[in-house]
């Protein structure tokens, strides 16, 4: 059991390797990985007031407007006052960097700065069930049967936001929300960054400091909710 709650936030723009890294942190350190695509799914498939309007957003590759966001994290992340958890998604703008430090204190916060084309070659191979919001890639996550969902059979799509052309102007708008975000913590001095073009590479670099931060453990059962 850990002596200290350890909280931290991993950020980065879509396809930077967020929740690949998040698995492998919760699985090390044993903190409980919330991610806010995944809650997202979670309230999409529940056919909630927030899921059925997140998903008019989604399907067209935007970001869930903040009122939204935080309306639906915070609360969870105030149920769990007795677990250590690494949040992978948010905040991703000031409102919601705001919003969540009126809630609890960081201790820590990666952020994972990728290169564009990088970044163009893995989402450009991105396919989504829309009714889900599941996300596949042809390379690395690709579905059972070509073209259709795992779950469902149902066909895949690919937004138009993942096509070469959009992804320009999606990339540079996270770039811009995020900026502010990585200023206040860079000023609270609890900021990593991160740079690279593979996450296996990255990998070492973000488990020895959180090494130094937390306790590892033997265990492998992943905390994922
Ligand atoms: P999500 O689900 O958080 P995104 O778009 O932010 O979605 P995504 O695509 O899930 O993030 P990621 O988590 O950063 O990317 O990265 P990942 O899934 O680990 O890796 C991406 C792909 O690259 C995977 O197929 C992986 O296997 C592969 N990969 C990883 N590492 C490597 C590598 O080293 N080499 C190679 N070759 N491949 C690799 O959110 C979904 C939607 O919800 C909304 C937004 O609309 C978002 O689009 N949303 C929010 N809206 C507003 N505010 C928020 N805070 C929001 N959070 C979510």
């Amino acid at each position: 059991m850990m002596a200290k709650l350890f909280r931290a936030v991993i950020m980065g723009p879509p396809g930077s390797g967020k929740g690949t890294i998040s698995e492998r942190i919760a699985q090390r350190f044993g903190l409980k990985h919330l991610s806010s695509g995944d809650f997202l799914r979670e309230n999409i498939a529940a056919n909630t007031e927030a899921g059925v309007l997140a998903k008019t957003y989604i399907e067209r590759g935007l970001m869930v407007p903040d009122h939204v966001m935080t309306r639906l994290l915070l609360p969870r992340l105030e149920e769990m006052t007795c677990h250590s958890w690494l949040m992978d998604g948010f905040p991703c703008t000031l409102a919601q960097a705001k919003a969540l430090n009126s809630t609890c204190d960081l201790d820590l916060v990666i952020s994972l700065n990728i290169p564009y084309e990088t970044l163009k070659d893995r989402l450009s191979d991105r396919w989504i069930h829309p009714a889900s919001g599941r996300v596949y890639n042809m390379g690395f996550n690709p579905p059972r049967v070509q073209g259709r969902d795992d779950l469902s059979g149902e066909p895949l799509i690919q937004h138009d936001d993942d096509q070469p052309e959009a992804l320009v102007a999606r990339l540079r708008h996270y770039k811009d929300v995020a900026k502010p975000v990585i200023d206040l913590y860079k000023s609270k001095g609890i900021l990593h960054m991160f740079s690279g073009t593979e996450t296996d590479r990255i990998w070492p670099y973000i488990n020895s400091l959180l090494s130094t931060k937390i306790p590892s453990r033997p265990e492998t059962d992943t905390q994922h909710i």
